[in-house]
């Protein structure tokens, strides 16, 4: 099912709703570590050095008691072999964090948080599979030993390829779910708000990077970013009729 038709679907599926559409701009987001705009529109959050981390944190909160989508544009490197260690991307009730560099790709060590992990370097001790994977993982923690889904083996991404990342959340059936170029990779279903965030529906999301002893580019290129929120028709507090973005890339 290619990403039109899945979209399609998503949005067919939930009816007596509007689509409220927000295309990123490069202001809506704040940076951290290593992280600064290319020439191609793209966030470089580390380059290929050691022991380096970055981050970028979208400016408003959304609510995980709306379904939504966002679409991201992610390049993870260009050295297969050597190359490391990944990205992560991270709900939060807190913005601008970012965790431990090298295997913690950004995400170890904040709490609480949901991270959806592409690693792509094997580390022995936090049960790594040996191939470039894909987890969604709680509260910053990188072991693979209470995953919240996965870890799945994914193609490899360490191929200086942009590839999408599309992220789904639909709170009636409390189902998070990953998609890298428009094929379902990962899902988990499980009760965020009061699970992981203690109640609280209201979070930040961001994407992290880190390198360690091995190293990569990685990239978030918000020239290919959408943000799709699904919200009640005709909701008392949203006044004039709000633009309609339909989500071409
Ligand atoms: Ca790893
Ligand atoms: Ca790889």
């Amino acid at each position: 099912m290619n990403l039109k038709t899945f979209t399609a679907l998503f949005f067919g599926l939930i009816s007596c709703s509007i689509l409220l559409a927000q295309k990123p701009t490069f202001e809506d987001f704040t940076i951290q570590g290593s992280t600064y705009l290319t020439e191609q529109d793209c966030f470089r959050l580390t380059e290929d050095v050691d022991y380096a981390s970055g981050s970028i944190w979208y400016k408003k909160p959304i609510d995980l008691m709306q379904p939504f989508m966002i679409e991201l544009s992610i390049m993870a490197g260009c050295n297969d072999s050597l190359g490391a260690d990944g990205m992560v991307f991270i709900f939060s009730p807190q913005t601008n964090r970012l965790g431990y560099v090298g295997e913690g790709i950004g995400f170890s060590g904040l709490r609480p948080s949901v991270g959806i992990e592409i690693d792509t370097w094997r580390n022995y001790h936090l049960n790594d599979p040996a191939e470039d994977h894909i987890a969604i993982m709680a509260n910053g923690r990188v072991g693979h030993y209470n995953d919240l889904a996965g870890p799945n083996a994914i193609t490899n991404v360490e191929d200086c390829i942009n590839h999408s990342l599309v992220i789904l959340w639909q709170p009636n059936i409390q189902k998070l779910s990953v998609q890298i170029d428009s094929r379902e990779v990962i899902a988990a279903q499980h009760d965020l708000v009061n699970g992981i965030f203690g109640g609280n529906p209201i979070v930040y999301w961001g994407v992290t990077a880190a390198t360690g002893r091995k190293s990569n580019i990685h990239e978030v290129c918000f020239d290919r970013m959408s943000q799709n929120i699904l919200v009640p028709e005709y909701p008392e507090d949203l006044g004039s009729p709000s633009p309609v973005w339909k989500g071409e890339r």
